[in-house]
């Protein structure tokens, strides 16, 4: 039998001793902007993506120049939770070396945009000063580990936060390269658990345990969710893990598996897929289990396609049967079923909420997770001042909103002055419960693979929708609406009740059906459509859900009982 041909990313890792490359060499060539092509491969697995703008994409071209290069740079940062010193540092760099804004992920990580490659030591060395890194923040491994940002609200959430780090540092790749590129081999802080630092053994020095020196076939992520949110979306992640408690405290977990959204367009082959329910596993083992489904994948998965080499896939080839049993076997021990559990909501709580220890979380809507001063409203130099006081911490949640979390009594009014001065309290409660349940991807002017735009767009799109929805009285009915430039799924898009996906500049395609609490995905319903024509297909049906829905009846389910669209049951039917 012909030898099977590995893609070209596996020679690249293959041959990078542990992800160094000429990574160093590629820093120092100031004849470009850009580095040398395989180390636009490795340089992710440090946190980072070369990319140009787009916008000055012709520009540049006519003035016979290179593209614009610049660094986008992703700072994990473990169940989300930052300490105002490290949202402060974070905001220094982004003036300093990035483009004036930090990016909050749907995956509660930090991203800076437009970094100079001569900046980009700098800049980690920035943040790394402050406990923060940004090794698999991209890369072919475990990514930032998601979970309930707010860790205080009971003891559960505090145990899942907890074991989020610990599943994190568990993943985190131990090759030496990272510290010795970007922080010129100085180890980090070793008194704090749970951040990365270099093995300093000789023995573990650029071993990778887990990996191996090919690393994973492809990304792979993990979430945890407290029920009754789910607001890590954990059913679109490799390992999907949902919190049960007993008498108040953690017990274990329901484990699902093979979550992934990519696909491409024209290519039904490719699909989005919820992870698969497992079974239930005490929370001493849970470890084990995330580590034997990781080795399952990094020795089963798609090594020469990578369009197929998700673990979702992997799945569907060995069959879920035979994949679980795999597991088993490599923890020595079998599933017990599922726990019951109910997940009412994916979005996250806005505004005030009590925390189990007396304290205050703020739940702040943040438009498309951009931290930024708009003209009118000065939401970066709010926060600026907000941390300066140096309460509470900032939670990023999965939706790209932010939490001021862990606020005393006698620190809340002079967080609700700060805040209310410069209207950040305003921007979260005037909004529709549509515009708060929002998602946008990046997409245009930085990510290289969007078809159209989508965190720039979606704001005006939805004054529009949010027209038709006052119109009908719907301003305080959470819909969960998602837009991305291109069909990779970054917004979660296929989670949305209402979701755009762009197919080429200025039109999208219109997905309707999704759960609200991200249990089913949504169904291609229009192809192709400008602004008009979505305010054309959406207006009849926002004002029929006016009047016709049933009792507590979410969006996503009344499209489905009305017929416009059927429901999503498993990615293997999400084209039909
Ligand atoms: Fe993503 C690639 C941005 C969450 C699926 N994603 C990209 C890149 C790096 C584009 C690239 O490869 O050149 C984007 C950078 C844009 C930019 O300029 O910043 C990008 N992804 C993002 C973020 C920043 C979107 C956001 O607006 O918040 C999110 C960062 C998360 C983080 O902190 O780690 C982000 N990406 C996701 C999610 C959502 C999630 O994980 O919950 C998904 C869908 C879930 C999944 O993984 O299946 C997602 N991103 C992808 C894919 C498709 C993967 C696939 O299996 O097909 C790509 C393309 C790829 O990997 O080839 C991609
Ligand atoms: Fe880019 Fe597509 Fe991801 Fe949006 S969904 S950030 S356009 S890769």
């Amino acid at each position: 039998m012909a030898e099977k041909k590995l893609s070209e990313v596996e020679i690249i890792k293959e041959n990078s001793d542990y992800l160094r490359g000429s990574l160093v060499q590629s820093l120092d060539n100031k004849i470009t902007g850009a580095l040398y092509p395989d180390d636009t491969q490795l340089i992710k697995f440090h946190g980072a993506y070369q990319q140009t703008d787009r916008d000055l994409e012709s520009e540049r071209k006519t003035q016979k120049l290179e593209p614009l290069y610049s660094m986008m740079i992703r700072i994990r940062v473990p169940g989300g939770v930052a300490t105002p010193a490290q949202w402060l540092r974070m905001d220094e760099l982004a003036s300093k070396y990035g483009n004036g804004t930090m990016k909050l992920t749907t995956r509660q990580a930090f991203q800076l945009h437009g970094i100079r490659k001569r900046h980009l030591k700098a800049t980690i060395q920035g943040f790394n000063e402050v406990m923060l890194d940004s090794i698999a923040g991209c890369g072919d491994v475990n990514r930032n580990v998601m979970c309930s940002p707010n860790p205080n609200e009971s003891k559960v959430h505090e145990a899942v936060w907890d074991i989020s780090r610990q599943i994190s540092a568990e993943f985190t790749p131990q090759t030496s390269a990272y510290y010795e590129i970007w922080m010129d081999g100085q180890p980090v802080d070793e008194s704090q658990p749970f951040t990365t630092r270099p093995q300093d053994t000789a023995a573990a020095k650029d071993a990778e345990p887990i990996y191996g020196k090919t690393y994973l076939p492809r990304k792979f992520k993990i979430a945890i969710a407290v029920p009754p949110y789910n607001d890590t979306d954990i059913f679109a992640n490799d390992i999907g893990l949902v919190a049960i408690e007993k008498d108040g405290e953690l017990e274990g977990f329901n484990v699902a598996a093979g979550g992934g959204l990519g696909m491409t367009f024209g290519m039904p082959e490719t699909f989005p897929r919820l992870a698969d329910m497992l079974g239930y596993v005490d929370k001493k083992d849970v470890l084990k289990v995330c580590e034997a489904i990781l080795t399952t994948q990094r020795d089963n998965g798609n090594r020469e396609n990578r369009k197929f080499s998700r673990l979702k896939y992997t799945i569907e080839r060995m069959g879920l049967e035979a994949f679980k049993q795999e597991v088993e076997r490599r923890t020595g021990f079998a599933f017990q079923e599922a726990k019951p559990y109910k997940f009412i909501h994916s979005g996250d709580p806005l505004g005030w909420t009590k925390t189990h220890d007396g304290h205050y979380n703020l739940g702040l809507f943040i438009e498309g997770g951009r931290i930024v001063d708009y003209p009118d409203y000065p939401l970066r130099t709010a926060l600026r001042v907000l941390a300066s006081i140096n309460e509470g911490d900032f939670r990023l949640t999965g939706n790209q909103n932010l939490v001021i979390g862990h606020i005393s009594a006698e620190k809340k009014p002079v967080v609700e002055a700060i805040l209310d001065k410069y209207g950040v309290l305003q921007a979260t409660y005037k909004q529709t419960a549509l515009r708060q349940n929002s998602i946008a991807c990046v997409a245009l002017n930085t990510c290289s693979l969007a078809f159209a735009e989508a965190e720039r767009y979606l704001p005006s799109l939805i004054d529009k929708i949010d027209l038709i929805i006052r119109a009908h009285g719907l301003e305080k009915d959470a819909i969960n609406i998602r837009m991305t430039g291109c069909p990779n799924g970054c917004g979660r898009p296929y989670l949305g009740e209402i979701a755009f996906i762009g197919k080429s500049p200025g039109r999208y395609n219109l997905y309707l059906g999704a759960a609200h609490n991200g249990e089913r995905m949504n169904k291609l319903y229009r192809e192709m459509l400008d602004e008009a024509g979505i305010l054309a297909e959406l207006e009849p049906i926002i004002g029929a859900y006016a009047r016709e829905r049933q009792r507590n009846e979410t969006f996503g389910d009344f499209v489905i009982r009305q017929g416009y669209v059927k429901a999503t049951t498993h990615g293997t039917n999400f084209h039909d």
